[in-house]
C-alpha cells in the first residue's frame, strides 16, 4: 500500500534544542572601525527564536553538556582553553578598571606575514592574549561567553543525537528510502529525521583555531563531526546564512568526507568575511571538488537566491551524503540590517522545501538572523519549508 500523502500543514514539526545558559553570552558591543558601535548578536535574538518555535507548536528539547571530545574534534585545545579563561585573565589584569574595558577586545594579532614562519608564542599579557586566537575587533568575550559558546555546541550535539538515534553503520545510503526511517523521524511518517539546534552565539565564522565573525565554535562543524562519529560516512553542510561561512570552509577545505556548500552575498562587492567565499574555492587535496561558493549580488532576491540553492543542492546530492548540516541563518531576508539581500519570507520557506527535498537525516543549526521583529517568524517558516520537503521526499 502506499504511504498517504501529507498535508503540508500535518506534517510534525521539527524539535528545537535549546539550553537558557545561550542567554549568558552578552557582547555588549562590537568594535566597528575602532568605535563602540551596539552588538548585533543580542540576548534577545534566542528569545524572539524560541517564542515563536512554541508558538508554532515545535517541542523544545534541553541540550546536554557537549562531550569535550566533540569540541576537540573540530577545534584545537588552545583555542577552547583560550575561550574557557581569557576572561578571567582579562578581569585578574586590571583591565576592567584600567584602561576600563569589561570586554575581552584584541589590539594585535599574530598574523602568519608578521611571524615570517615563527611559531606563535603565547603572550604574557592578557591584552596580548586577546589577539592570539581572534581575527576581528567586533567578536568580544564577556564574563558568560564561554557558559553560552559551549551551551550552543551541547545544543548541536543534542540535535545530532535526535537524528542519528540508529547506526549508519548497517548499510547507510542504501536501499530505496535511505538511512534512518520510519519511527523517530518526523512523526513517523517514514520522512527522514530532522532536527533544529537555537544555537547562540552562532558558529560558521570560527575556524579550527580562529574566531571572529560574532562567532566562537563552529557548532555546524561540530555537528558534522559527530554525525561521521555516530558512522555517517559522507556528510554535507549546505550554509543559507547571508555571509560565507569561511569558518566551516576552512575546518573541512582538505576533506572529502564532508562537502560545504554556501550562498552568501558576494565578499567581492564588498561585504563580509571579505578575504574568503569567493566562488574560485573548490577544495584541495582529498577535498578537491567538496566545497562550493555561490556568491549572490548584494540586491539579489528569491529568484537568483533559489537558483543558487537549487546549484548547491545539485552538487551536494552528487556528493549522496548520509547526513545534511543546514547552517541556518536568516540574514538574508529584505529586512535584515547585516546584509544587502532582498530574500522573502516565501524564499526561505521555499529553500526550506528544496534543502528538506534531500531526503536525508538533517541537523539545522541557528547561524545569523539579525531582524528582531521578523527573525522568529523567519526561522519558523524555514524550518516549515524544511518539514515539508521533508515529508515531500518520504513519498
Ligand atoms: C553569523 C553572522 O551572521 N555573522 C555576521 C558577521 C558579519 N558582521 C559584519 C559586520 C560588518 C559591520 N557591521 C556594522 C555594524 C556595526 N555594529
Ligand atoms: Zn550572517
Amino acid at each position: 500500500m502506499q504511504p498517504v500523502a501529507h498535508d503540508p500543514t500535518t506534517v510534525a514539526p521539527i524539535p528545537f534544542v535549546w539550553h537558557p545558559r545561550t542567554r549568558r553570552h552578552i557582547p555588549s558591543a562590537e568594535i566597528w572601525l575602532g568605535v563602540r558601535t551596539p552588538g548585533t548578536e543580542v540576548v534577545e535574538r534566542v528569545n524572539v527564536i524560541r517564542e515563536a518555535l512554541i508558538r508554532a507548536g515545535h517541542p523544545e528539547v534541553t541540550a546536554g553538556d557537549p562531550d569535550p571530545e566533540a569540541l576537540l574534534a573540530v577545534h584545537s585545545a588552545g583555542l577552547i582553553e583560550h575561550l574557557r579563561t581569557i576572561h578571567d585573565a582579562w578581569v585578574v589584569g586590571g583591565y576592567t578598571t584600567d584602561p576600563g574595558q569589561d570586554r575581552v577586545v584584541p589590539y594585535v594579532f599574530p598574523t602568519a606575514a608578521m611571524l615570517g614562519g615563527l611559531p606563535v608564542r603565547r603572550p604574557t599579557a592578557a591584552h596580548a592574549r586577546a589577539g592570539q586566537y581572534c581575527y576581528d575587533t567586533m567578536t568580544l568575550i564577556g564574563p558568560g561567553t564561554w557558559d553560552a559558546v559551549e551551551a550552543a555546541a551541547g545544543a548541536a550535539l543534542t540535535a545530532v543525537d535526535l537524528v542519528a538515534t540508529a547506526s549508519w553503520v548497517d548499510g547507510p545510503g542504501e536501499g530505496p528510502g535511505g538511512p534512518l526511517r520510519g519511527p523517530g523521524g518526523t512523526g513517523g511518517t517514514g520522512a527522514a529525521p530532522m532536527a533544529y539546534a537555537l544555537c547562540r552565539p552562532p558558529g560558521h565564522h570560527a575556524a579550527r583555531e580562529a574566531f571572529g565573525g560574532s562567532c566562537y565554535l563552529n557548532n555546524a562543524a561540530i555537528a558534522a563531526e559527530a554525525l561521521r562519529a555516530r558512522g555517517a560516512r559522507r556528510v554535507a553542510v549546505l550554509d543559507i546564512d547571508a555571509h560565507h561561512g569561511n569558518g566551516t570552509q576552512a575546518i573541512f577545505y582538505h576533506r572529502g568526507d564532508v562537502f560545504y556548500g554556501s550562498v552568501h552575498v558576494d565578499p567581492g562587492a564588498g561585504w563580509f568575511p571579505h578575504y574568503m567565499g569567493f566562488a574560485d574555492e573548490t577544495g584541495i587535496h582529498g577535498g578537491d571538488g567538496a566545497n562550493l561558493n555561490i556568491p549572490v549580488p548584494p540586491r539579489a532576491g528569491d529568484d537568483r537566491w533559489l537558483e543558487a540553492v537549487q546549484e548547491l543542492i545539485e552538487s551536494a546530492r552528487a556528493f549522496r551524503p548520509d547526513a545534511l548540516v543546514v547552517s541556518l541563518g536568516v540574514d538574508a531576508a529584505v529586512d535584515d540590517p547585516e546584509s544587502p539581500l532582498r530574500v522573502t519570507r516565501d524564499g526561505l520557506r521555499a529553500t526550506g522545501i528544496l534543502l528538506g527535498g534531500m531526503g536525508v537525516p538533517t541537523v539545522a543549526v541557528q547561524e545569523g538572523g539579525y531582524h528582531l521583529k521578523s527573525l522568529g517568524t523567519l526561522v519558523v517558516d524555514t524550518l516549515a519549508g524544511l518539514a515539508e520537503g521533508g515529508a515531500r521526499a518520504a513519498r
